[in-house]
C-alpha cells in the first residue's frame, strides 16, 4: 500500500488504515492466507451498515459488556485478523475486565502463534498492562471438534464461562455453544452461521466494536432480556430500510 493511502483526509481513511494494519501484520507473519478474503467479506457487508454502529448492532454491544461484567470466568479469544485490528484495544478490555485473553486461531501453525503472542506481548509492554496471555501451551481440546483448531487452554477457554470470540468460524462457535458457554461474536454478517448461533450478536465492525465496549464497561451495564434472532432480524431491517426511497 501506498504512502498516502492511510491519509486522514481520504474520505475512506478508516477502511484504508485497516487494510493497512492488516498489511502489516501480513509482513510481520500474524495472519492466515485468507485474512483479506475475510475481511473483504466483512467489508462487503459494512458497505451496506454505511460503515457505522447501527442501534441494534450498540444494543448488542452493551449486553455483552454486561455479560462479560457478570462472568465469573470470561475471557477473550483472538485470531491473525482480531490482533492485526483491534489488538490494542481488546487487550486494554481484557485489562479492565481482569479476565485472560487466549490465542485461538483457525489455521493453526507454530509460526504464527509466535507472531501473534509476540505482537500481544509488545502492546501489553508498551501500554503497561496486566493481562494473561494464553494459547502458547495448548493441553485441551474444545470438542466435537476437527484438526489443530479445536487445541485450546484448559485454564483458559475450557474453564470459562463466557468467551468474546471476534471473527468466529460456524464449527468452533456451535462447538463453544454445544460446551454450555455463554458465545459473544462480533461478526458484520447478520446471515452467517456463527451470528445465528451465538448467545449474543454484534453485527458490526470489529474495531469500532472495541472502542465502544471500552467505554461502555465501566458505565456497568446490567444484562437485559436478550433475544439474539430478534436483533438479528433488526440488524437485516435496518439494512433494508436504508434502501427505502
Ligand atoms: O487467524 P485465523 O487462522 O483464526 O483465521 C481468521 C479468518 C478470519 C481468516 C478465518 O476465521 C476465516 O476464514 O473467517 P471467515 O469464515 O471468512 O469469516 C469471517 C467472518 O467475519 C465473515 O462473516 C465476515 O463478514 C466477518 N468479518 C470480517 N472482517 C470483520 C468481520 N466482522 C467484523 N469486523 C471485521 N473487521
Amino acid at each position: 500500500m501506498g504512502k498516502h493511502s492511510a491519509d486522514p483526509s481520504h474520505p475512506r481513511y478508516k477502511s484504508l488504515l485497516m487494510r493497512q494494519r492488516l498489511e502489516l501484520a501480513a509482513k510481520k507473519g500474524m495472519l492466515a492466507d485468507s485474512a483479506m478474503i475475510a475481511h473483504g467479506r466483512g467489508e462487503a457487508f459494512d458497505y451496506l451498515l454505511g460503515e457505522v454502529t447501527i442501534p441494534p448492532a450498540m444494543a448488542a454491544t452493551r449486553e455483552v459488556a454486561a455479560r462479560l461484567l457478570g462472568a465469573n470466568n470470561p475471557i477473550i479469544s483472538l485470531n491473525g485478523n482480531a490482533i492485526a485490528l483491534a489488538g490494542k484495544e481488546l487487550l486494554q478490555i481484557a485489562n479492565l475486565l481482569k479476565c485472560p485473553v487466549e490465542v485461538n486461531i483457525f489455521y493453526r501453525t507454530d509460526k504464527r502463534m509466535k507472531a501473534l503472542i509476540s505482537e500481544l506481548e509488545e502492546i501489553k509492554n508498551q501500554l503497561g498492562l496486566d493481562v494473561e496471555i494464553l494459547g502458547s501451551k495448548p493441553n485441551a481440546k474444545i470438542p466435537n471438534l476437527e484438526g489443530p483448531r479445536a487445541n485450546c487452554c484448559e485454564e483458559g477457554i475450557i474453564q470459562s464461562d463466557v468467551i468474546l470470540v471476534p471473527l468466529e468460524d460456524g464449527d468452533r462457535c456451535e462447538a463453544l455453544v454445544a460446551m454450555g458457554k455463554d458465545v459473544l461474536v462480533i461478526d458484520l454478517n447478520p446471515l452467517s452461521r456463527t451470528a445465528k448461533r451465538a448467545s449474543v450478536t454484534i453485527v458490526d465492525e470489529l474495531s469500532r466494536v472495541a472502542v465502544n465496549l471500552l467505554s461502555i464497561i465501566p458505565e456497568n451495564p446490567n444484562i437485559s432480556e436478550w433475544n439474539n434472532d430478534d436483533n438479528l432480524h433488526s440488524s437485516v431491517l435496518h439494512i433494508l430500510n436504508s434502501f427505502s426511497k
